[in-house]
């Protein structure tokens, strides 16, 4: 990914990052840590009155007297053992509700901040990532955090917690045979940093290639029209099968490390129980252990020697949420470089509409030409202004300056005499209609398309705005006129048709600046010239900059003017620069066959 593009803050640690966005809930999580903590320690209570029973009752000195006359103790020792298993089992419940709830709650948290943060991205931000890439951030990586939460924080605490507590009661009953069962821990521990150091990258790099499948199977599907088109199914076929395959691979050996290390593991937690029947053994007939102190030995060796079984899962997934929760934290971290200035200027009124170029140069970051050098020109409020140009000279680029896309590298942009970088963008946005070269429409009504920038507008102004883009006659003849739903990314309208969608749904917002770029390219004469028609008697002021390629629509302007290489070649009206005999003159010959 290009660094430059990346307006990351500073990234706090992980942990902070979780603790912070479990805001909230921090006291619930933390009573399910406790919870958890609480059930691991009450392991320990059955074989501690297992070994009670059996010396008391079965074993010991006084065993048939106690049996005989200590009933209630037994009885006692019975209920107990029942009493906490009960409600070991129903705190086992209750944690078990506690971190689903409470990762459920993070994830839904963070998702909402994440679509937040994406939706608030500047247009570099949209150059930099992929899509594919983006939605695996927002799905996969996030439940593999969420996972974290619910399951490996709980595990990890669970095994601590039991391993802990299991070696406390051993000590307390033979410290010397605890000590001889805790020889094992280091080996497993060093095992363990082993398999840490060795599956890390494998998931890093597992989930590159799953950003990958998940970014060709989407730009295959949302292009499946120019894949249909150009019959290449077979190739992408095989496209998507070479990235399929490899990230199955990768998940086959991600998952297959484990089993390097796990006999490992296995014999040195299968290694307890020997030593325990050994010198534990030996203890008994010397006299040091008791038989139910063995018994409670023997019956809680698995409370240590399962957390180092665990510890495998455990670190797996850990390394899982590493690389998962770096991909998340870097979008939940990132900062759109154009933002409202600290000092921006409060303008909540209308615009009047004027648009002042001042020695404005421009150069995409990733860029190494610059697009516009030194550009300088007025539009006075209620102007049209059309822009002409060879594809590629930097047309869209100009305009997309108005509403602050990208940032000037030179110069200064002016919308009411004010730079744009001291103005608030909702501000200034607001009060800029844009139909852009690629048109998108939402997979909504027509309605609701045309009155996206204003969900109050009334059905009549929607008709009306339709009408001024010489959309209300085909809206009309469709199926369910405005309530018609249009299938997704305009699939089932013109391209001529969607322009002008494009174009009403610019207009509904009354804007101050009205900015068409290339909007009516795919509609025929007739409606061109009807649509220019209406763009002359708005109901509303409006400055209009206009970027087309046909003389009808330019030549009304107040001015036109003509860009090459990011200069301006040519300025002035229509009768002006055909009087130039330049570069307007011979677009004029060329579109009139020279009558001019
Ligand atoms: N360019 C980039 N990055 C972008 C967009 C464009 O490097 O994200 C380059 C391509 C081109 C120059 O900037 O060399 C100008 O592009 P622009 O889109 O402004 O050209 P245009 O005048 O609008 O061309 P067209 O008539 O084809 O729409
Ligand atoms: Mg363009």
């Amino acid at each position: 990914m290009d660094s430059t593009s990346k307006a990351t803050a500073s990234i706090p640690s992980r942990v902070t990052w979780v603790w912070t966005n479990l805001k909230g809930k921090r006291a619930f999580y933390c009573l399910g840590i406790m919870g958890s903590i609480t059930f691991n320690v009450m392991q320990l209570t059955i074989p501690f009155f297992v070994a009670k029973l059996i010396d008391t009752f079965i074993d010991g000195e006084n065993a048939a007297y106690n049996l005989e006359h200590n009933r209630n103790l037994f009885y006692f020792y019975i209920a107990a053992m029942v009493g906490l298993t009960l409600i070991r089992t129903m705190i086992v419940y209750g944690t078990g509700m506690i971190f689903e709830s409470a990762s459920q709650w993070f994830l839904y948290k963070i998702r909402n901040e994440l679509y937040d943060k994406v939706q608030r991205q500047d247009m570099n931000f949209y150059n930099t990532y992929r899509t594919g890439d983006l939605m695996t951030r927002m799905t996969g990586d996030l439940d593999a955090v969420r996972h974290m939460i619910a399951w490996v924080i709980k595990t990890i605490i669970e095994s601590v917690t039991l391993y802990a507590a299991t070696m406390v009661y051993f000590f307390f009953m033979d410290w010397q045979l605890a000590l001889i069962l805790l020889i094992i821990s280091p080996l497993i521990f060093i095992v363990i940093l082993k398999f840490r150091k060795d599956v890390g990258p494998k998931h890093a790099l597992l989930r590159e290639k799953l950003s990958g499948l998940n970014t060709n199977a989407q730009e295959n599907i949302s292009g499946n029209r120019v894949v249909k088109a150009f019959a290449r199914e077979k190739y992408e076929m095989e496209k998507f099968d070479q990235g399929n395959k490899e990230y199955s691979e990768t998940n086959k050996k991600t998952a297959l490390t484990w089993l390097k290390y796990y006999p490992a593991i296995e014999t040195f937690a299968n290694l307890m129980p020997i030593i325990l029947l050994v010198v534990g053994g030996i203890f008994i007939i010397n006299g040091r252990l008791t038989k139910g102190e063995f018994a409670a030995f023997s019956g809680l060796i698995w409370a240590i020697a399962n957390p180092m079984r665990n510890l495998g899962s455990i670190m797996n997934e850990f390394q899982r949420f590493k690389a998962a929760s770096a991909k998340v934290m870097e979008i939940y971290y990132s900062e759109p470089k154009i933002k409202d200035a600290p000092n921006a200027v409060d303008r909540p009124d209308r615009f009047k509409g004027k648009v002042e170029f001042k020695n404005v140069s421009f150069k995409y970051e990733d860029g190494k030409l610059p697009v516009l050098e030194n550009l300088s020109f007025t539009v006075e409020p209620g102007e049209t202004l059309a822009i002409m140009g060879e594809t590629g000279c930097g047309k869209t680029s100009l305009i997309h300056l108005i509403p602050r896309f990208y940032e000037v590298t030179g110069g200064q942009v002016l919308v009411d005499g004010t730079d744009v970088r001291e103005l608030k963008l909702q501000q200034l946005r607001k009060n800029i209609g844009l139909a852009t070269q690629e048109v998108l429409l939402y997979s909504d009504t027509i309605d609701g398309n045309i009155a996206y920038g204003d969900d109050h507008l009334p059905k009549n102004e929607v008709v009306k705005f339709a009408r001024y883009s010489a959309a209300s006659d085909f809206i009309a003849k469709m199926p369910e006129g405005y309530d018609t739903i249009i299938g997704e990314r305009g699939v089932g309208l013109s391209g001529g048709q969607k322009q002008r969608i494009s174009l009403a749904r610019a207009l509904a917002i009354r804007p101050a600046i009205l900015i068409l770029d290339d909007t009516t390219s795919a509609v025929d004469m007739e409606t061109e010239k009807e649509i220019q028609e209406s763009l002359k008697h708005l109901d509303f002021p409006c400055t209009k900059i206009i970027i087309a390629q046909r003389i009808s629509t330019t030549k009304n302007a107040d001015k036109i003017m003509v860009l090459k290489d990011g200069h301006i070649l040519e300025m002035g009206t229509h009768e002006e620069l055909i009087e130039k005999k330049g570069y307007y003159r011979s677009i004029v010959d060329l579109q009139t066959g020279g009558e001019q």
